[in-house]
């Protein structure tokens, strides 16, 4: 059964975000766009389910879908999109909960959409974009930016989630192909889009710091990220047809 209002779905995934889920929701609902609000929390110990429970219960066009336990960023994003397909919504919004993204930059990101496949927020076009970030986490997000540059040719921010899909022009079958279910769900989704012909567009965003609690991004995120770069980079030279869609059956 259908649980569309509007024609945007704005998708969070949360974990551990009890202190920003009702701000982020009350900044996004008070933008006055037609669309609804979908949160995927993966039954974080801080009782952040509890709260979106609660949202949903006062405001009509938020929902919420519960995972039993941690089954990553990108398996997330990976529901939130065959959510939003399914229940046919023509645009798809993604972004974080922690207000690193701003949510009146939603107006930027749609408007960069128009007339084409993905529109995605970037921290490397203009100087200043990481005010407060410290200073190992710069180079962390730089080398990222480095090596999705050079190795797998993608001039884009490929890690960010703050993105704008037209689901009426990108096939679902396009996202069957990404694999990793963490952080490599972003440069990899990406490389898939751009492989298979989708036109992405860039817009600046500043990203302030974290409003409140910790990032989740881990060593351990982060070397799986760093070796599913490698391995991308490894098949796309041997076997680049791995990230094409099959063309349809004459
Ligand atoms: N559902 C779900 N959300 C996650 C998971 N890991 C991170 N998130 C959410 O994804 C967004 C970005 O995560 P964050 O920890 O800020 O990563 P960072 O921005 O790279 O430091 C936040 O809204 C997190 O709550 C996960 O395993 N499951
Ligand atoms: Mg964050």
């Amino acid at each position: 059964m259908p649980q569309r209002s509007h024609d945007v779905l704005v998708f969070i995934p949360t974990y551990n975000e009890r202190g920003n889920v009702e701000n982020i929701c009350t900044q996004i609902l008070a933008l006055g766009l037609p669309l609804d609000l979908l949160f995927l929390d993966d039954n974080s110990p801080d009782g952040t389910g509890a709260v979106l429970d609660g949202l949903a219960a006062r405001h009509p066009n938020v929902r919420v879908i519960h995972r039993p336990g941690k089954l990553g960023i990108g398996g997330a994003h990976l529901d939130g999109i065959a959510w939003a397909y399914a229940q046919g919504y023509p645009q798809l919004i993604t972004m974080d909960c922690d207000f690193t993204h701003t949510p009146a930059d939603i107006l930027k990101l749609r408007a960069a959409a128009v007339g084409h496949h993905v529109a995605i927020g970037s921290r490397f076009m203009e100087k200043g974009s990481l005010p407060g970030w410290n200073p190992l986490r710069r180079l962390l997000t730089a080398t990222g930016h480095f090596l999705t540059r050079t190795l797998l040719r993608m001039p884009f921010d490929c890690s960010g989630a703050f993105r704008v899909y037209d689901l009426t022009k990108i096939s679902p079958e396009i996202f069957r192909l990404v694999r990793p279910r963490g952080y490599a769900f972003f440069f990899e989704s990406l490389f898939v889009l751009n492989r298979n012909g989708c036109s992405i567009n860039e817009v600046p965003i500043v990203l302030p710091v974290r409003a409140s609690g910790d990032s989740k991004m881990s060593l351990r995120e982060m070397w799986r990220g760093v070796s599913r770069l490698l391995s991308v980079f490894v098949l796309s030279v041997f076997s680049p047809s791995r990230f094409k869609l099959s063309p349809p059956a004459p």
